[in-house]
């Protein structure tokens, strides 16, 4: 399999910390072992642990107000698989690619072929109706699957279908549809007739998805659409796939709720009733930021966790989550940021793996809040960096991604090779 940077600067990288990375991984074994723990068990489970980069994540994002491009970006789709390879070759978290289209639309066989070059599969097609292509006919200004006409509608109809078309081609399993529909004026839309369009809309949708796919919808409380939006909540997302069928569920991006909502109690109704299909993952302080996973509130990540390992634990039904990162990266190398936020969440993942969930169980049946929340807390505690590592070196990655992808100048090389991108305004590339 090929490698976009050289496995020599890997291993020269990994020698210089492989001594230490042994004797801070015995350590932490002993610790867990005194606390009833394998840490060859998480490890193992680290191991099989994946999150999907997003192709859009890999450009450098921005805001409505400027963006400033960084050197050496992706000109296209295939640019983007080769810095997808390198985010997988260094963390080894991240073997899937989720797409959006039209902006990654190229002939399906050369965007296997480039996927395959790095063992990388793709993740969930992602559908955009928030934003005109050059080339259609009806503008979504107004609104997509829940236009008022019904030719637009039609064509975001058809734009959904293609995107499964296209993704039947690559090996994706999953679309996910996402619309900035909504309204910035009380009155300007009919809150009921818009959201009968929506689900007649998706309806048709969901009749030309596969047997073997899922369909995910994605909430959001607010932007574009600044008064009301059509998909605003888990609630009415919820509504949504109860509605549309068995193979639909609901998405949570991280980012789509008022601040201070409790998302981990939302995660865990969705599981509760085989609803939660997968996240987005990211960070915020304030809205829809987009910052990176873990960055501001690692707490929170490891509480959205502790309730995914709780479900795997206990067997729920239809629980099987598909983890995407969302996130906009404006004043870091994206590269770096997606290794750094594919490690947060998997390290919520492997510190939620270290819940004693039995004496949690014992303190929630006695009514001790003290030492039921001092039970997430010392899991939440432990150091696992050792576990990530040393997961990372056993399947040929690097035991400090950042240092090692410095060390390669990799973006330096592809600076040299990729004209700069002209800047296109704000927003998402
Ligand atoms: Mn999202």
């Amino acid at each position: 399999m090929e490698t976009m940077i050289d496995g020599d600067v890997v291993a020269k990288e990994n020698e210089l910390r492989a001594k230490n990375l042994q004797s801070d991984f015995n350590a932490l074994g002993e610790q867990l072992g005194r606390r009833g723990i394998d840490i060859n068990a998480i490890l193992a489970k680290v191991e099989a642990f994946g999150v999907a980069i997003p192709s859009w994540g890999v450009g450098t994002g921005g805001t409505r107000f400027a963006r400033f491009p960084g050197e050496g970006e992706p000109r296209d789709v295939f640019d983007k698989i080769e810095d997808c390879a390198v985010i997988q070759q260094l963390t080894q978290a991240t073997p899937t690619v989720s797409l959006h289209i039209p902006w990654d639309k190229a002939d399906p066989q050369r965007l296997k072929q480039a996927a395959a070059r790095f063992g990388l599969r793709f993740d969930a097609m992602n559908s955009n109706t928030f934003s005109d292509a050059a080339d259609q006919s009806h503008s979504y200004k107004f609104g997509s699957l829940s236009s008022a006409d019904a030719a637009t509608r039609r064509q975001a109809i058809e734009h959904n279908i293609e995107c499964i078309e296209i993704g039947k081609e690559i090996g994706s399993k999953a679309l996910t549809i996402w619309i900035g529909d909504g309204s910035n004026f009380p009155g300007q839309v009919n809150f009921g007739k818009s959201f009968e369009r929506y689900l007649d809309a998706v309806r048709s949708i969901y009749e030309e998805l596969p047997d073997d796919w899922r369909l995910f919808t994605e909430h959001k409380m607010y932007e574009p659409a600044f008064y009301s939006t059509v998909v605003q909540d888990w609630g009415t997302n919820y509504i949504i796939a109860k509605e549309t069928g068995d193979r639909a569920f609901c998405l949570v991006d991280l980012g789509h709720h008022a601040p201070n909502v409790n998302i981990e109690m939302i995660v865990s109704r969705l599981i509760q009733f085989g609803k939660l299909g997968g996240f987005h993952f990211n960070d915020s302080k304030y809205g829809d930021d987009d910052l990176d996973a873990g960055s501001i509130d690692p707490y929170r990540l490891f509480l959205v966790f502790n309730e995914l390992v709780d479900a795997e634990l206990s067997g729920a039904k239809d629980f099987d989550p598909a983890h995407m990162l969302d996130q906009s990266h404006n004043v870091t190398d994206p590269i770096e940021s997606l290794m750094m936020s594919a490690i947060e969440v998997q390290r919520a993942y492997a510190t939620a793996l270290l819940v004693d969930r039995k004496a949690l169980a014992g303190y929630q049946e006695s009514n001790d809040a003290l030492m039921a929340t001092q039970t997430l807390k010392t899991a939440f505690r432990t150091d696992v960096e050792p576990i990530l590592a040393m997961a990372r070196q056993k399947a040929g990655g690097a035991i400090d991604p950042v240092a090692t992808y410095r060390a390669s100048f990799y973006r330096k090389k592809v600076a040299a090779e990729r004209p700069a991108v002209a800047s296109g305004g704000g927003g998402i590339v």
